[in-house]
């Protein structure tokens, strides 16, 4: 191969208006250099998602799922009929239809998601499995506040937030959108599903499985910026390192350099120093105690909690 052919490629214009490009230039232009975990979901990264759901190690998955099996009658009840039901978050939708299945005259159900392809495809999905259901899909940041049309007298307002995505907001930003819910949800309550404190050594594995697929997930940051925004990230050159912090109650994923190296992002030159990390992801966990101390500060009042029989995983009815 000729010697030429490497620096003959023309670089990409560097897509400076993309909020992935200015949001991993302001990544890498910070200390310490963190990033939003929301970037590891392209076509790539959700595929590896759903990988890392089915995985042995990863139990929040089937955990959270076998509880909603084994009670959604209960929670059924505590909703109540004639409900509007709002998912944050919602993706595939697959986790709401084991509430739909029990929930009597649902009014309306509302997915909210930031990709609106996947969203329509959901929504087309549950109209033709539930007829009778009004189905909404809203393409929103539900981190945001969500404008949603006030709901008819007398119809309550239910959130379901599952799968412990609210783990991947600080103590802060999870006291902030639960607020946020609280006030949207008034009269009615919230369904959350959360990952609680456990053996770190049960909490490492998850987050460092055999397979090496969360570690492909976590590199799938790099890669999706090579192919969307032109950068040349060696991606061997880099490690996947996750532990648990048990003082701040969670995870960290980091990329972590293996050697000093320089990237170029447009027209700024990046320096990393060996074993430089670029914080990827935390994934908080809580205790029954603190979700509820965290819950009532936001305006909640903390009902029923379901759990697996380990205590691994909870689903918490909060009453706004
Ligand atoms: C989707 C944020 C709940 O924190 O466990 C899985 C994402 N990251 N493995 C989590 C994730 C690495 C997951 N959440």
């Amino acid at each position: 191969r000729p010697a030429a052919s490497f620096d003959t490629v023309a670089a990409r214009p560097w897509p400076a208006d993309e909020p992935f490009a200015r949001d991993l230039l302001a990544a890498f232009t910070r200390r310490p250099r963190s990033i939003s975990p929301k970037w590891f979901y392209d076509a790539e990264g959700s595929r590896l998602f759903d990988r890392i759901c089915e995985l042995p190690e990863y139990y929040p998955t089937r955990t959270e799922r076998a509880i909603l099996q084994a009670h959604a009658r209960e929670m059924a009840d505590v909703i109540g009929p004639g409900a509007e039901l709002v998912e944050f978050g919602a993706g595939s939708c697959d986790k709401v239809r084991l509430i739909l299945d029990e929930l009597r005259e649902p009014r309306c159900f509302r997915p909210v998601d930031i990709s609106a392809a996947h969203l329509q495809a959901a929504a087309a999905g549950l109209r033709r499995d539930y007829p009778g259901l009004d189905v909404q899909p809203l393409a929103a940041d539900y981190t945001q506040r969500l404008l949603l049309p006030a709901p008819e007298p007398g119809v309550r307002r239910v959130g379901f937030f599952p799968g412990s995505t609210i783990g991947n907001f600080t103590p802060e930003e999870a006291l902030a959108f639960l607020r946020g819910a609280a006030e949207l949800l008034r009269g009615g309550g919230l369904l959350l599903g959360v990952d609680l404190v456990k053996d770190p050594q049960r909490l490492h594995a998850a987050y460092n499985d055999r397979q090496g697929v969360t570690a492909a997930f976590n590199l799938n940051l790099l890669a999706r910026a090579n192919r969307e925004l032109g950068t040349r990230f060696d991606l061997s050159a880099f490690d996947h390192y996750a532990f648990y912090e048990p003082r701040l109650q969670r995870i960290e994923m980091h990329l972590v350099s293996r050697c000093r190296q320089d990237v170029r992002l447009g027209g700024t030159a990046v320096e990393i120093e060996e074993g430089e990390t670029l914080h990827t992801e935390s994934s908080h966990k809580y205790t029954l105690d603190g979700l509820g101390a965290l819950a009532l500060q936001a305006g909640f009042r903390p009902g029923p909690a379901w759990l697996d029989e380990e205590r691994w995983f909870c689903v918490q009815w909060l009453a706004a």
